[in-house]
């Protein structure tokens, strides 16, 4: 098994201007890390995540750095690993929006299956096997249909999304890299992670965004789809510190990161409009259904069947006994502090836009 060098501790995150990858960066960084990141080329700025983390190369001491990337693309990947050399390598990045992956099912595949594969192949041709430890970011997605609850490490996988299918190849390829060459390569089955830099459109973000937006009076109403889905949901602060500590025990494997606890996107909406203290009666069922505040009696949220889902993910609750007991981990954030942080964040830039004039919706 790859023996952990302290002395050298330098990472790569591919997905480092994502949710997870600044959070990430952020805490390998306060560790002492050198930390070394894979952004995507684009036409406008998308590294507003991880600004505060980049100091100017030419100031001497660099120890965040930004690299050119992409994980549809082997040579640039085997480049960027035989350059770095990196010590632990923790692979984010992904198309990882599941009713996205439904309209873009072949580019999903593409990043988040054989995109796993590209790393993993990197580090066998490099002959680094022994020399770098590998984490996948996989999914409570795998779960999919209900097959047990709550869901733990030998709950049979039942994926409902090309996306949830692609990751469950990512899963496997790590498994499989791990078990024919002796790498030191593990999953960390993560249940949704949310905060107040969750992407816009993630239901939880989508949420107190609108929340914010309505009280500051830049938008009149919420368009959701299915209200009843649960999920667990926890603070992507206390999930990265778990990806870190999945690569320091002494044997890699696959674990489990979950608050233990669900609840419906209905009640998300509920609490998050009681943070600016209104409160939601629903009336109407299905696709008809409306949320409506109960003081001023408008209605504020209104079910949109354009995001229903194909197959829908119904319910989701992990059981991370494994990471407890093995690393050490549990969740420090509650659900309601969660809430409160995103909706008061997403305040502060409503009224900032409301004040330069722009919509921000
Ligand atoms: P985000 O969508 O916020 O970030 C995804 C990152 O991947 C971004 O940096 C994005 O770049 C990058 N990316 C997308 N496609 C490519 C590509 N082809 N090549 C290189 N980079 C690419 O996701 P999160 O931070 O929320 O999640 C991180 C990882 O964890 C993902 O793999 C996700 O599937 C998985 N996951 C997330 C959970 C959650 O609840 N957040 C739960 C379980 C797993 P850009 O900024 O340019 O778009
Ligand atoms: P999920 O997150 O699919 O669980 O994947 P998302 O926030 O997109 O959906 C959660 C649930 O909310 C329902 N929903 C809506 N979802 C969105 N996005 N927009 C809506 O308007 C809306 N209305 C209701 C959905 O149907 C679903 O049931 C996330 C991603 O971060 C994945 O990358 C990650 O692997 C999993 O979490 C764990």
């Amino acid at each position: 098994m790859v023996a952990h060098n302290s002395k050298r501790r330098v990472a790569l995150i591919t997905g480092v201007t994502g949710q997870d990858g600044a959070y990430l960066a952020q805490h390998l960084l306060g560790l002492g890390y050198t930390v070394h990141g894979i952004k995507r080329r684009s036409s406008s700025f998308n590294t507003a995540r991880v600004d505060h983390l980049y100091k100017d190369r030419h100031a001497g001491d660099v120890p965040f750095l930004m690299h050119y990337g992409d994980m549809t693309d082997s040579s640039n990947l085997i480049r960027l690993v035989q350059q770095i050399r990196p010590t632990e390598i923790y692979n984010l990045a992904a198309q990882s929006h599941v009713q996205v992956s439904f309209e873009s099912p072949e580019y999903t595949a593409n990043a988040d299956a054989i995109g796993v594969l590209r790393l993993l192949e990197a580090i066998r041709i490099l002959g680094m096997e022994k020399e770098t430890r590998f984490y996948q970011a996989s999914t409570s997605e795998l779960y999919g249909l209900v097959q047990e609850v709550p869901q733990k490490e030998t709950t049979p996988f039942y994926p409902r999304s090309p996306y949830g299918v692609a990751k469950l190849y990512g899963y496997w390829i790590t498994v499989n890299y791990r078990e024919a060459y002796g790498m030191f390569a593990s999953n960390g089955i993560l249940f949704n992670h949310e905060s107040p830099i969750r992407g816009e459109t993630f239901v939880t973000r989508k949420i107190t965004r609108a929340v914010a937006g309505i009280e500051v009076g830049l938008e009149n109403k919420l368009y959701l789809g299915n209200l009843d889905a649960k999920r667990d949901w926890g603070h992507a602060g206390d999930y990265v510190e778990g990806m870190h500590r999945v690569l320091q025990v002494d044997e890699p494997g696959d674990f489990v990161l979950a608050t233990g606890q669900t609840r419906s996107v209905r009640e998300f909406v509920e609490l998050a409009f009681a943070e600016v203290g209104r409160r939601i009666e629903w009336r109407g069922k299905g696709a008809e259904e409306i949320g409506v505040d109960k003081a001023s009696g408008k209605t504020l949220v209104q079910v949109d069947p354009t995001y229903f889902r194909p197959t829908e993910v119904d319910l989701l609750i992990g059981d991370a006994s494994k990471a407890r007991a093995k690393l050490g981990w549990t969740p420090k954030t509650s659900f309601s502090q969660m809430v409160k942080e995103m909706v008061a964040s997403d305040l502060v830039q409503a009224r900032q836009d409301a004040a330069n004039g722009k919509r921000g919706f």
